[in-house]
């Protein structure tokens, strides 16, 4: 029989025979079914899957320590019953000796779908009955807009998940201004899960409607063929000065909406002299951003002649600086006055992800309490590295001065920092430093190959779940499909375990197994739905349905009296006196063009290590489908033709690619829809260091190349968005990897 299932990036339905998946079949309902799907079944028994529990061979001989062996020393198999027991006796040494204070829980990562196993709540929950961890604040995703947007515009996720919807854009909107494009790829995905992927469809009724789009990005398919974009391509980080130059042909033509900003906005004339003091005209920033200064001049009154929205992707705040492009994207749309507006105005996320812009469910789903985190202390999430290798050292985080705590114990369950963050070299000196790191994963991840204990996850096709997306509203149970992989266990079952060895067992369980956990929170949740086993044999539940209309913005704009935005000045603040107040060089009180600094000549090219196109981040990078897109186990670089001759390179051929901090291995394959001067190398190829060179990748993983630097002291964001690298013919031996196996282990002693 064949079964449904949810994924991040997709719904599908299977057979099984008991423990493989078979006939896999993308929903029925999904108009844009998307072939990840395919790596699902691919992975999930490939050998790179922890097969049971393992400690680091260095500390079952000398315990918890720093540990330089980590990530080169073999690993001991151990039964379930000996991890549980060398572990439970750790935490309960870590917790009485040295306290809460001295556990990293933030655990950073995106797990998989699924509500009741999603792994960040359960190693929360886990962690707060403990007595805590210092847990980390924002995301990779849009960190520096979750600190700078309540600033000037109130809470980010109000603002991203109240975007102006597909269908105002398409009745309503005569221009999409998409810096960042609009992407078909990332909008495959929503956290949580994605059941019908419709952005092709979205941008082609737009577009039959004739709204018009312009797809401000340096490579031309970030915005699919449907919306017959017209393409702008930018050097990468330069949207700042183009904006500028925008506001500066807004201000001088007289087209900047002054009854919408003197009713709406504070700290316009500031702005406004600055752009005008500084000379920001279309000719200054042609020379940074590549662009004709024509067409700028010409692009800002085609915005200011009709219905414009200003769409900013989450990746112009992924960077050095990032604050700005995202502040100036909302400067612009308040210049048009067309906040509020149906299908005007700003919007943050189009194309990042499946919701922004979709209806989906008016409720929420249920999820597990956290218990209660009496720890203060945070980190901003990208400061991971700088934590663990100074330890009380100040720093500047949204006009705070704090320091960083003091850490011992690192526990990580449903993410990869050796996937997300920046400088892997130097990640991995951080994580020498602990004293003991723990890790959950169904997969022999970078993390987990550097971590002391590793205990193996279920995938969600091994365990009975159910889980909704953002951009849906029914909720989709997801029936166990097959029994786990070897030994692995559900994260909820670990930490039940692992519960019961510290002597809270109760409190963590409450009495209740995982199937008594989903009946539990799905029948305390609504009494309007059918009872638990009528649904998980259904397959399906429809909830009540947040109509697909929303305009952001609209209370706002009725009436800023009744319903004054959450910041400051009850406004939008185009000058921000707060931000002002912290006195940083790197985000002054309003926007403005902050200089990169000087050329680095021995790296000419730009690199954009974007989200990849054949998986979620390094989610089951052995995949099929993931597998597929490589060439000769290289991660693909795309390269401008005239790039490429200048180098002497072909299609196909092996580089190496030298940036800021490390360097790596790709196989270029020649594109035309790069911007020449930009390459691009996804992120997501598995970390797979040279054994003397921890900042030299064989694979092909951009984040070995980049400095672990933040967005600004404001946000302290991720800046991995782009880096400079300068790519050459790779003549040495291509090294096997050795991240297609599981790492050395020593037989049971
Ligand atoms: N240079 C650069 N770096 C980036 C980005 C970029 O644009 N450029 N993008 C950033 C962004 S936006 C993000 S969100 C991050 C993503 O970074 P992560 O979210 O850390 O990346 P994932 O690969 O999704 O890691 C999730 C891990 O959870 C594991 N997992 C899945 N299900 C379970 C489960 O049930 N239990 C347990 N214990 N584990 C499970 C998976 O096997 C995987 O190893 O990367 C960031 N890094
Ligand atoms: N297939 C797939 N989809 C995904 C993910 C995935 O791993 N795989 N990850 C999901 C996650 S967690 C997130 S947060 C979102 C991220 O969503 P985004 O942050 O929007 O995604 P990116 O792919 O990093 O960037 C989109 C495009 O922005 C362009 N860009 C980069 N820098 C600049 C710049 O300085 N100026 C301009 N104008 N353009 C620039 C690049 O060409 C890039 O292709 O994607 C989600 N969707
Ligand atoms: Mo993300």
């Amino acid at each position: 029989m064949s079964r449904p299932h949810l994924t991040h990036w997709g719904a599908f339905q299977a057979r099984s025979d008991g423990t493989r998946l078979t006939d896999v079949q993308p929903f029925p309902g999904d108009p844009e079914p998307n072939q990840l799907i395919h790596n699902v079944a691919s992975a999930q028994h490939h050998p790179t899957r922890v097969d049971r529990p393992y400690v680091r061979a260095g500390w079952l001989e000398r315990g918890p320590g720093p540990a330089p062996g980590r990530g080169s020393e073999p690993f001991v198999p151990l039964d379930w019953a000996e991890a549980e027991e060398l572990l439970g006796a750790e935490l309960r040494r870590v917790y009485h000796d040295h306290g809460a204070r001295k556990v990293f829980g933030g655990s950073y990562g995106w797990g998989s779908a699924g509500r009741f196993h999603h792994a960040q709540s359960q190693v929360h929950r886990f962690l707060n009955t403990l007595g805590g961890y210092v847990r980390s604040f924002g995301t990779y995703s849009y960190g520096t807009s979750e600190a700078l947007l309540p600033h000037i515009l109130g809470d980010a996720w109000a603002v991203i998940r109240g975007s102006t919807s597909w269908e105002q854009i398409e009745r309503h909107t005569d221009l999409v201004v998409a810096f960042g494009g609009i992407s078909a790829k990332n909008a495959m995905m929503s956290s949580g899960g994605v059941a019908r992927h419709r952005i092709r469809g979205r941008l082609a009724r737009a577009r039959a409607a004739g709204t018009r789009f312009v797809s401000i990005s340096p490579i031309a398919d970030d915005t699919p063929p449907e919306a017959e974009a017209e393409w702008l391509a930018p050097r990468p980080g330069t949207d700042a000065a183009l904006m500028l130059a925008l506001a500066h042909v807004l201000i001088t033509e007289e087209l900047a909406d002054h009854t919408f900003l003197d009713r709406y906005t504070v700290g316009y004339h500031k702005f406004a002299a600055d752009v005008i003091g500084q000379g920001r005209t279309p000719e200054w920033a042609a020379a940074r951003t590549g662009l004709p200064a024509a067409r700028i001049r010409e692009l800002a009154r085609e915005m200011a002649a009709g219905r414009t929205m200003i769409s900013v992707s989450w990746s112009l705040q992924r960077a050095r600086f990032g604050e700005q492009p995202l502040w100036l994207g909302v400067v612009l749309a308040a210049m048009l006055g067309q906040i509020g507006l149906p299908g005007g105005g700003f919007g943050h996320g189009y194309g990042s992800s499946a919701y922004p812009g979709e209806g989906g469910s008016a409720i929420s789903l249920p999820a597990l309490p956290q218990g209660h985190n009496p720890v203060r202390e945070f980190i901003p999430v990208a400061r991971i590295s700088d934590m663990l290798l100074n330890p009380g050292a100040p720093y500047e985080f949204n006009g705070q001065r704090l320091s960083y705590p003091d850490i011992r114990l690192v526990y990580w369950c449903g993410g990869n920092p050796f996937h997300h963050h920046q400088d892997l070299a130097r990640l991995r000196e951080a994580f020498t430093r602990p004293e003991t790191i723990v890790v959950h994963d169904p997969f022999w991840t970078a993390t987990a190959r550097h971590a002391d204990f590793v205990l193996p996850s279920t995938m969600t096709v091994e365990r009975d779940d159910f889980g909704m997306g953002n951009a849906d509203a029914e909720l989709w149970a997801m029936p166990a499909l097959t029994a786990p992989h070897a030994q692995a266990r559900d994260d909820y079952t670990i930490f039940s375990a692992l519960a019961a060895r510290f002597g809270v067992e109760r409190e963590f369980t409450e009495g209740r197994d995982a199937r008594a956990w989903l009946e539990h929170l799905y029948s305390t949740w609504r009494k309007d739905l059918p009872d638990f086993e009528t649904f998980f044999a259904n397959g399906v539940a429809e909830l009540p349905v947040r109509p697909a209309d929303q305009v952001l913005l609209a209370d706002f704009r009725a009436d800023p009296e009744a319903s004054p935005l959450p910041t400051p000045s009850g406004r939008i603040e185009i000058h921000s006196a707060t931000i002002e107040g912290f006195g940083y060089q790197d985000c002054p009180g309003h926007p403005v063009w902050l200089d990169p600094g000087p050329e680095p000549e021995d790296r000419p090219l730009y690199l954009l290590a974007n989200q990849p196109k054949s998986r979620l981040h390094s989610q089951h990078d052995v995949g099929a489908h993931s597998r597929a897109t490589k060439h000769r186990d290289r991660e693909p670089l795309r390269m401008h033709p005239g790039d490429a001759a200048a180098r002497g390179l072909g299609d196909g051929d092996i580089v190496l690619v030298r940036g800021e901090r490390g360097a790596c291995l790709a196989a270029v394959r020649i594109s035309d829809a790069l911007r020449p001067g930009v390459v691009q190398l996804s992120t997501g190829a598995w970390y797979d260091p040279d054994p003397a060179d921890p900042a030299f990748c064989r694979h092909g993983n951009p984040n070995v190349l980049f400095a672990d630097l933040p967005t600004s002291n404001l946000a302290q964001g991720c800046a991995g968005a782009h880096t400079r690298v300068e790519v050459t013919a790779y003549d040495g031996e291509l090294p096997p990897l050795s991240v297609l196996a599981p790492p050395p282990s020593q037989s049971d002693a």
